[in-house]
């Protein structure tokens, strides 16, 4: 189990009241897509996000920016356990919809991005190595259930 100490937990949550889930969810999942387009694939439902424009204009994208940025939410309240927390939300990812583990590092990496572009300064080079430790144990719990 990840260890955390009094300062990690207070930055973590610092970095996260400033977060504007509404902004950050969508920009985030935007990136990711625009980014490594490969990741498309999956969201076939979402109908034309075939190009940086249409990703982003299409609302069903902006939705479920939303959706996946409030999820964090759970972690950041559960810190001792987001593996048992994101437990379902892994099989989910894995035996329904078949996304490749591998994306959740991306999605991490593009989350980071789209908060240090708001939060500017405040998220120092302390700031940031937390807030990245934190997705990354995000990452490996969304993963932790797959075979
Ligand atoms: Ni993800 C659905 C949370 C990463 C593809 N995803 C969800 C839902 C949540 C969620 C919550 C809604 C579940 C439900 O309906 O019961 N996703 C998260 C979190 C992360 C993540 C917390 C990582 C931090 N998801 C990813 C990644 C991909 C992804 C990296 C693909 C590259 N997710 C999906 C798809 C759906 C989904 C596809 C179904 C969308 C839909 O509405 O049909």
């Amino acid at each position: 189990m990840v260890k955390w100490t009094e300062k990690e937990r207070s930055t973590v949550s610092a970095v996260w009241e400033k977060v504007v889930i509404d902004e950050t969810g969508p920009e985030a999942l935007r990136r990711m897509l625009i980014v490594y387009p490969w990741t498309e694939r999956y969201f076939e439902t979402f109908g034309d996000i075939f190009s940086a424009d249409t990703i982003l204009n299409n609302s069903k994208v902006a939705a479920h920016g939303i959706v996946v940025l409030k999820e964090l939410d759970k972690a950041v309240k559960n810190m001792d356990n987001i593996e048992g927390t994101y437990a379902a939300l892994s099989r989910l990812h894995c035996e329904k919809l078949t996304v490749d583990p591998e994306n959740f590092r991306l999605i991490a990496d593009c989350i980071t991005i789209s908060v240090a572009c708001k939060l500017r300064s405040a998220l120092d080079h302390q700031a940031q190595a937390t807030w990245q430790k934190f997705l990354s144990v995000v990452a490996e719990a969304m993963s932790s259930q797959y075979y």
